[in-house]
């Protein structure tokens, strides 16, 4: 797969010129930002970083566009992104290439995100005929009182390289029906993937003549504070970090905005004495190692209980013997590169850490050199026997590296699940209905997900996504994350004569 071809199928010249109609991209001011695939190093394109002034014409743009999409009909809107659902569906093969290319995941995976565009922007659509209030009983004589929900303005987009696209698209195409406008800053690791995405949009603005400032589009790391601390921006939805989204949450909050956080998983698979071992193995090594352990979602830990554990351990063993590592546009490989260096770096001195505080090597890991991709980021996926209470265990490693840890009853498994700081997703492997059940009560998962017979990651946009606790307490894509997007206007009518006031308050004059 050729980048030139590829950009060119998706109508982007080399040197990046700007797209207008219907959205704003940033570009000709700003440092030059190059991109390179973590397949081989490989140099791919270049772009900028997006000036202070450029990014203030932006916003104001985008504040602009906001009065005039906030009036327009939500089904109307949602007839917009009908139309970017079904172009994704023309584009799917040269974004999802893309995607591969610069973030180094499998072509299947690359085209599993566009996919996940189309699902939301078919959800979006619905959701534009759907986004309802409430109404309510008055404790007071011919009144009545209702709640609406109004487009709350701005939202800037702050997107991780792990999902390029499909995490934006979670986030624009709710916002689009929602009656707000978006500004989209991609991380600098994936800002091409970034521009196709916004070429695709601007293609269906320019055949509605929507007005510039829709969807907006700015680039480089400075972009990430501007947004934050720019009290335009109503609402900041952040994928990252749990050290960055710590800032970015506060920040926001300092000025009373709004923010939508998805940040770190440490997400844990328990494995029960009645799991059904040929199911586990699928979930846990899919878990583990897909996107080469770089999603939120991705299995870091897995609870086993004494009795299958040796079992366990040996079917995965024999599993990941059998793992290929290489080039991720090979259908014959499972595993690609880590996005750059200091993600090895990150992952060699995990193993480390690891190794240093008693962890037990089960499947080792290291540095891996495909012939042919010398200068590409691979790594082996590793296994490692560790207590939960660990430091390196307590943290999240964007990488494949799966702590393993045994327990004895299903009260242990799920105190040991619950024992790490983040709370994103979770999963139980049983055929007992009971052990199931009380993993999902109230005393089970602390969760944002928790699955059962399925792994952690790999979650449908139908739900709603996210997590508690240093996870951030977001949620974005299915079910009603829309809330997040909208302000709520509580309403009370008096259709009568008289003035009564609430509580049955005396006041005369
Ligand atoms: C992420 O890693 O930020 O559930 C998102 C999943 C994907 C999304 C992951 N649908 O694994």
């Amino acid at each position: 797969m050729n980048i030139q071809d590829i950009l060119k199928q998706l109508n982007i010249a080399a040197d990046n010129q700007g797209v207008s109609t219907g959205t704003v991209w940033s570009e000709g001011k700003g440092a030059r930002l190059e991109s390179y695939s973590p397949i081989n190093n490989d140099y791919l394109a270049a772009t900028q970083h997006t000036t202070r002034e450029a990014y203030d014409e932006v916003v104001e743009k985008a504040r602009q566009a906001f009065k005039t999409w906030r009036t327009v009909p939500a089904p109307r809107r949602g007839e917009i992104v009908r139309q970017i659902g079904n172009k994704m569906r023309e584009y799917k093969e040269p974004l999802g290439s893309l995607v591969s290319l610069e973030m180094g995941k499998s072509y299947q995976e690359g085209l599993g995100e566009v996919q996940e565009i189309i699902d939301i922007c078919d959800f979006a659509v619905g959701l534009s005929r759907q986004l309802y209030g409430l109404t309510i009983a008055s404790e007071r004589p011919q009144h009545s009182m209702m709640e609406q929900w109004h487009p709350i303005g701005v939202v800037g987009i702050i997107s991780a390289f792990n999902f390029p696209v499909a995490v934006w698209s979670w986030n624009a195409m709710l916002a689009l029906v929602c009656g707000d406008v978006c500004i989209w800053k991609p991380s600098s690791k994936t800002p091409l993937c970034a521009i196709a995405c916004q070429h695709i949009i601007a293609e269906v603005f320019k055949e509605n003549n929507i007005e510039e400032g829709v969807c907006n589009l700015v680039i480089g790391d400075d972009a990430g504070p501007w947004l934050s601390g720019d009290q335009r921006i109503a609402l900041v939805s952040f994928t990252g970090s749990t050290r960055v989204g710590r800032i970015v949450g506060q920040t926001v909050a300092q000025r009373f905005g709004k923010s939508l956080l998805e940040l770190g998983g440490n997400n844990a698979i328990i494995v029960t004495e009645s799991a059904d071992l040929s199911m586990v193995l699928p979930g846990v090594v899919f878990g583990a190692v897909g996107t080469a352990g770089q999603r939120c979602t991705t299995t870091r830990r897995l609870i086993v209980q004494e009795s299958v554990y040796d079992k366990t351990i040996e079917v995965l063993k024999n599993a990941y013997g059998q793992l290929r590592i290489g080039n991720p546009l090979d259908a014959n490989n499972h595993i690609g590169p880590l996005i750059d260096e200091n993600a090895v770096n990150t992952y060699l001195k995990a193993i480390e850490t690891a190794k240093a505080a008693g962890g037990r090597v089960i499947v080792e890991g290291g540095r891996y050199t495909p012939e042919g991709y010398e200068n590409g980021f691979y790594v082996k996926p590793c296994i490692i026997e560790a207590a939960n209470d660990l430091d390196i265990v307590q943290e999240e490693t964007f990488a494949p590296i799966l702590y393993v840890m045994k327990y004895t009853t299903l009260e242990e498994a799920i105190e040991l699940q619950n024992s790490v700081p983040q709370g994103l997703s979770s999963a139980i492997f049983t055929s007992n209905l009971r052990e199931a059940q009380r993993f999902l009560s109230a005393e089970g998962s602390d969760c944002g997900i928790a699955n059962v017979n399925i792994g952690t990651s790999g979650a449908e946009i139908g739900g709603a996504f996210g997590g508690e606790k240093e996870t951030g307490g977001g949620r974005e894509s299915g079910s009603d994350s829309w809330k997040a997007y909208m302000r709520r206007q509580t309403n009370t009518i008096n259709y009568g004569n008289s003035l009564p006031l609430a509580q049955g308050i005396k006041f005369h004059i």
